[in-house]
């Protein structure tokens, strides 16, 4: 029977509302909802076609166990057995730290699948996490545990009242905006400018952000820690210093003055390619609005000075007395404090090493990049299991050759996922996972527990279609694999008896799905902790139910959770992580004239794996391109269409050329997420012939950055070559297998 359904999208950090018409257990049609408290009536084309890529005959609807080369099903009962008896071997004889897991970003977007997939981790005593986060924020992370006093308290610009907001290294009209739910993000930008205010982007390419702005100024590639060095060095001389809140609320200015002296425009200017005059009327523009905030993703998290970058950018908001201001940047108010809470109970506090490399945990998480080599030595904690939920580190991760071939050599490789991605061809078990629409949910932790939104609300949404086949959501996943491995969740017997027990209940109750985790409940306990009554309750308000708004002046002095109650300016880690600026400069300057290579993201994708659908690979879209700027390419003798060989340390890959004149000559971009040739669950997306852009990164301890763990993902010097054959689509670097 067709019925219409109100819930939201959990594709990316917008969470648009929508209307979603169902029939037989099946979604027919996706619109945004137009009554939606906050997003009201927004949507994108990957949000509003997610019924076709999630419903595709690809889809997992059994566990899969590999029997030879190929896949064959198998029941749960016998999966959980053969994971779990080779987990608990594997503790037995080794140590339960040989059992990792990777926690991918689609695991961000359920509230439940993190927690129990920790809780799982626990129960077994292992410390190997792995996340996707240190390919695109753990820098934030990093900084803000320095900082702040907790890792998830994350300052947001105040975008509904800014009246100068200045975007580096990001594209929230294409990404739709990171570490803050911004619905509609170039209707908020363009009315920034339509109040007088301005919106600088600060970005190696003429975005479509750049497109929206006031203003857009160019910068060398992995360069921004040297911009906003220069941006403090600016500001300080110029008087923007708001010296008694300085004062009150924070500590460590001296040595920010003593570090950023040198560092002046004119001095950063031939590196960065932002002339002095330039970047000195953006300094005044900033300091002139009534609310100011920086605001910087994945383009300066990915470089290689992601830490520093974010922490001078930090400091900037925080001394011009931006921080906790109207119009400038907020820390945001969840359902309960969280950064209270998790202090208090050392929630994500780890500071344990790496076995190699030696790197402190950010968030409970190593960082990806030394995953490979985790594997590949021998020695006590060496890994030989690992769990891989929601996400895809084969395509996503630096040097993707040397993963794969790390990957080989694991004892159990078991995927969580809604398909048999790239990661889960070369598993021994694949589990079969809901989709965001067969799953109740409320928003993730940033909006939830955070207050990371532009408005602030809460929503909550009942499943829209059931699971099919044996599809199971990924808390009873967990909490069953617990079990199969002999452990409690999270160590406790307790918290696994009772969410046992729990499920027995509801499964009187709930006959059709006894063998499910009481999702609802769980999450009507979390919703009654924050005060905010009831999962139905909530359900019920289906458009969303308003929060009060953002009250700045509450945070400074008050929910800043440091040792002493004030933010830390000049935390050590980071001050003497700045001594390699003056290197990094000679580096930086010296490689002024080379290539280097940058990322591009697009509407129809979504890291690695929107490309299963034939309409969003229409019209050339079907492969990835490096594009060139028309200079650049007519002195390389190249032409649109064209293939060129893109070289690096680590590796090369051939791709077809694409012009594009919104890049600063001496960049090139080529989108990620791209090879899935041998993918042998994704019957669309394995006919393309996209080229893997993340074998040319580094991995191993001295690719990572090393306060957080971050990768190196962009602002790679690389070289380009006018390719002599024909590319090799077969193969996952584009070139001949000889090669
Ligand atoms: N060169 C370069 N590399 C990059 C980036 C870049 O800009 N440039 N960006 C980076 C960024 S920002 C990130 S976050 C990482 C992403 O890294 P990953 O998280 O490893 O990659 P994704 O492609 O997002 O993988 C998501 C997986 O989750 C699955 N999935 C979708 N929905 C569900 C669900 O409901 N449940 C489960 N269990 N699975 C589901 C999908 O099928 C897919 O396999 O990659 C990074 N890599
Ligand atoms: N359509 C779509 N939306 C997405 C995703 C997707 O894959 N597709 N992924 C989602 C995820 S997981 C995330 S984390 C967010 C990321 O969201 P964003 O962080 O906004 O990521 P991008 O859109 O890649 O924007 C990064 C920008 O940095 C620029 N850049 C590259 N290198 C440098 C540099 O060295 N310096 C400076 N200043 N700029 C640089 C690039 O040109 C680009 O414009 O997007 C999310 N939304
Ligand atoms: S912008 Fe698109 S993918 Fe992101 S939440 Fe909205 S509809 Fe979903
Ligand atoms: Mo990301």
């Amino acid at each position: 029977m067709p019925e219409t359904h109100h819930t939201f999208c959990r594709i990316c950090e917008a969470l648009c509302g929508l209307e979603v018409e169902t029939d037989d257990g099946r979604v027919t049609a996706i619109r945004p909802d137009p009554r939606h408290v906050a997003t009201e009536g927004f949507g994108c084309p990957k949000g509003l076609k997610q019924h076709h890529l999630l419903g595709s005959p690809d889809r997992l609807t059994e566990p899969l166990k590999r029997v030879g080369d190929s896949f064959e099903p198998v029941s749960w009962e016998q999966a959980l057995a053969e994971i779990g008896a080779k987990v608990r071997s594997l503790v037995d004889t080794r140590d339960a730290d040989a059992i990792a897991m990777y926690v991918g970003t689609a695991a961000g977007f359920s509230i439940l699948h993190p927690i129990f997939a920790q809780g799982f981790m626990d129960g077994i005593g292992s410390t190997s996490m792995y996340s996707s986060s240190t390919q695109d924020c753990a820098n934030k992370f990093a900084v803000a545990r320095e900082m702040y006093g907790f890792a998830l308290t994350q300052p947001f610009p105040d975008v509904e009242r800014t009246d100068c907001l200045i975007v580096v290294g990001a594209n929230p009209v294409v990404s739709k905006w990171s570490f803050l739910q911004v619905p509609n993000p170039s209707k908020h930008l363009r009315a920034i400018a339509k109040r007088g205010g301005k919106v600088y982007v600060v970005d190696p390419r003429r975005t479509e952000t750049a497109k929206v702005a006031t203003d857009h100024v160019f910068i060398r590639p992995n360069t921004d820690p040297l911009f906003f060095l220069s941006f403090l060095q600016e500001l300080i001389a110029s008087g923007g210093v708001d010296r008694e809140r300085v004062e009150r609320y924070m500590t460590g200015f001296a040595e920010i003055e003593k570090l950023v002296a040198p560092w002046t425009p004119e001095r950063t200017a031939p590196v960065t390619g932002i002339a002095a005059h330039s970047l000195r009327e953006m300094v005044k523009s900033y300091r002139e609005a009534d609310g100011a905030a920086l605001y910087s993703s994945t383009g300066v998290n990915m470089g290689t000075n992601g830490s520093l970058g974010y922490w001078l950018q930090e400091v900037i908001n925080a001394v011009s007395g931006n921080l906790d201001r109207r119009g400038g940047s907020l820390v945001g108010q969840g359902i309960f404090d969280f950064a209270r809470f998790g202090k208090k109970y050392g929630v994500m506090s780890r500071r344990n090493r790496s076995r190699v490399g030696g790197f402190t945990s950010v968030n409970d998480a190593f960082p990806g990049a030394i995953l490979a080599d985790e594997i590949l030595t021998p020695g006590e904690r060496q890994v030989r299991a690992l769990f891989v939920t929601g996400g895809n580190p084969l395509i996503t991760m630096p040097n993707s050759a040397r993963l794969r071939d790390a990957f080989r050599e694991l004892e159990l490789l078991v995927t969580v996922d809604v398909f048999l991605n790239e990661t889960a061809s070369m598993g021994h078990y694949v589990l079969p996972a809901t989709s965001p629409m067969q799953r109740p949910d409320l928003p993730f932790v940033f909006p939830l527990f955070l207050g990371m939104q532009a408005r602030p609300y809460i929503q909550a949404t009942e499943r829209v279609i059931p699971p099919h086949g044996q599809q199971r959501d990924e808390a009873t996943i967990y909490l069953d694999l617990a079990r199969a491995c002999g452990v409690g969740l999270f160590g406790s017997k307790l918290a696994q008896t009772a969410v046992e027990t729990a499920r027995r209940v509801w499964g009187w109750r709930h006959p059709d799905r006894k063998h499910e985790v009481p999702q609802e409940w769980l999450m009507s306990a979390l919703l009654r902790l924050g005060g905010e009554g009831n999962f139905s309750q909530l359900v019920g308000e289906k458009h969303g139910r308003l929060r009060a708004p953002h009250r700045a002046g509450d945070f400074l002095g008050d929910r800043c959770v440091t040792d002493d109650g004030k933010v830390q300016l000049a935390p050590s880690v980071l001050i003497e992580q700045a001594d390699k600026l003056e290197a990094d400069f000679s580096t930086e300057r010296d490689a002024v004239g080379g290539f280097r290579l940058i990322t591009k993201r697009a509407v129809t994708t979504h890291n690695s794996w929107t490309h299963n659908y034939e309409a969003f690979l229409d019209g050339g879209r079907d492969t990835n391109h490096v594009y060139m700027h028309r200079q650049d390419a007519a002195r390389l003798g190249l032409e649109s269409g064209q293939y060129a060989d893109v070289v690096s340390a680590t590796a090369a890959v051939r791709l077809p050329v694409r012009l594009l004149d919104d890049l600063q000559p001496g960049t090139v971009a080529v989108p990620h997420g791209w090879g899935h040739q041998h993918a042998r669950g994704l019957s669309v997306a394995s006919k393309t012939s996209g080229v893997n852009v993340n074998i040319l990164a580094a991995d191993g301890a001295d690719g990572v950055e090393r306060v957080s763990g971050m990768a190196h993902l962009t602002g790679i010097p690389v070289e380009i070559r006018p390719a002599d054959g024909p590319a090799d689509t077969t193969s996952w670097s584009g070139l001949p297998a000889t090669a």
